[in-house]
C-alpha cells in the first residue's frame, strides 16, 4: 500500500487562472473492456469503473487527461450525465457535471479534462450518473457482456440495493441483475507527471501573477522578484533532469516554497516574498495557497521510492 494521498483534487482557481503549458506526450489508456458494445440497460443506474495507474518506473504521479464513455444513444432522446472522477473510497475528486453527448452519437464520446488539474497515483474510479429529465430515457453507458471475451474482475461496480442485505452501495457488477458478468466501456487515459513538468506550471503561474501580488511593489521593481524565484525553478528543474531529486527537492524547500508563503505569520513574513498589502490580501492569500498546492503535488511526483 502506498503511504502517499491517494488522489488530489486542484483548486478550482487554477484551472480559470492558470496558463498550461502543452505537454503533448502520449498519455496511457486503460482499457477494460473489449470493445464489444454488447448491450446497454438505460434504466437509470449508476455505474462506474475502477482504474488502477499503471507504475513505471519512476513515474508513480498521473494526471487524468481523457476519459471516454461509450454512449448507448443509437436513435434514443436520452438526458445527460454526471462524470466524477473519485477516489478509491468513492470521495469526488473532480466532477464534470452535465454531460450532453449529441443524439446521433453512436460510440466513444471523449471529454478533454487536460489541464484540470486532477492527479491521481492510487486506485480512483469514474462514475457515470445518470440524469432524469421528463420525457427522456436516462443515458447509460454499453455494457460489454462476456461472450468469449475476457471479462475484468472486480473493475465495472453498480450503485444498488444490495445484494445481499439490500443496502445502498457499491457492488461489482458482476453480483448485480440484470448485468451479470460483463464490462462497464469507461476508458481513460492518463498523463505521466514529473517533477519537471509540474515545476514549469508553478513558473508559469509565478510569471503570470499580477506585480502587486509581490512585496515592494510600489518601491522596487517586482518583475525582479518574479525573475529571481523563475530562475531558481530553472535551477532545480536542471537538478531534476541530472537526477539530483535530493538536491532539488531541498531547493524548493528551502530556497523557493518560503518565498511564496502568506505572510500570515510574523515568522513567515521574514522569508515571504509576496505582498503584505492589506488590501491585496484575499487575492495574495488565493496566490500562496494555490502555490503551496501545486508545491505539494510537485513532492507527490517525487520519483524516488517512499522510505
Ligand atoms: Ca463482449
Ligand atoms: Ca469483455
Amino acid at each position: 500500500m502506498k503511504t502517499k494521498v491517494a488522489a488530489l483534487a486542484f483548486f478550482a482557481l487554477l484551472t480559470s487562472t492558470m496558463i498550461y503549458s502543452s505537454r503533448a506526450s502520449p498519455g496511457t489508456w486503460l482499457i477494460y473492456d473489449n470493445d464489444d458494445r454488447d448491450i446497454a440497460h438505460g434504466n437509470g443506474d449508476t455505474l462506474a469503473v475502477l482504474f488502477t495507474p499503471p507504475t513505471y518506473p519512476f513515474v508513480n504521479l498521473f494526471e487524468v487527461k481523457t476519459i471516454n464513455v461509450s454512449i448507448a444513444y443509437d436513435e434514443w432522446d436520452c438526458a445527460g450525465f454526471d462524470i466524477y472522477v473519485t477516489d478509491e473510497n468513492h470521495n469526488s475528486i473532480k466532477a464534470f457535471p452535465n454531460q450532453q453527448p449529441s443524439s446521433t452519437l453512436y460510440g466513444w464520446y471523449s471529454m478533454d479534462v487536460s489541464g484540470q488539474g486532477v492527479y491521481v497515483d492510487s486506485d480512483f474510479y469514474v462514475e457515470f450518473h445518470p440524469l432524469f429529465e421528463p420525457q427522456k430515457l436516462y443515458a447509460a453507458p454499453w455494457i460489454d457482456e462476456v461472450e468469449g471475451d475476457e471479462f475484468y474482475y472486480n473493475r465495472s461496480y453498480c450503485y444498488t440495493y444490495g445484494p445481499p442485505d439490500a443496502i445502498l452501495d457499491w457492488y461489482p457488477i458482476e453480483l448485480i441483475y440484470p448485468y451479470g458478468i460483463s464490462d462497464v466501456m469507461i476508458r481513460v487515459e492518463l498523463e505521466p507527471e514529473t517533477p519537471q513538468s509540474l515545476l514549469l506550471d508553478l513558473r508559469e503561474t509565478v510569471l503570470n501573477a499580477d506585480d502587486s501580488w509581490f512585496r515592494g511593489y510600489i518601491v522596487t521593481n517586482t518583475k525582479q522578484l518574479k525573475n529571481a524565484l523563475a530562475n531558481k525553478m530553472d535551477a532545480v528543474i536542471n537538478m531534476f533532469e541530472m537526477g539530483n531529486f535530493q538536491g532539488g527537492y531541498k531547493k524548493l524547500d528551502k530556497d523557493i516554497t518560503p518565498k511564496l508563503n502568506f505572510c500570515g505569520t510574523v515568522r513567515v513574513r521574514a522569508l515571504s516574498w509576496l505582498s503584505l498589502d492589506p488590501e491585496l490580501e484575499d487575492v495574495v492569500y488565493e496566490f500562496a495557497g494555490m502555490c503551496q498546492e501545486l508545491i505539494g503535488i510537485i513532492k507527490l511526483a517525487d520519483p524516488r521510492p517512499t522510505p
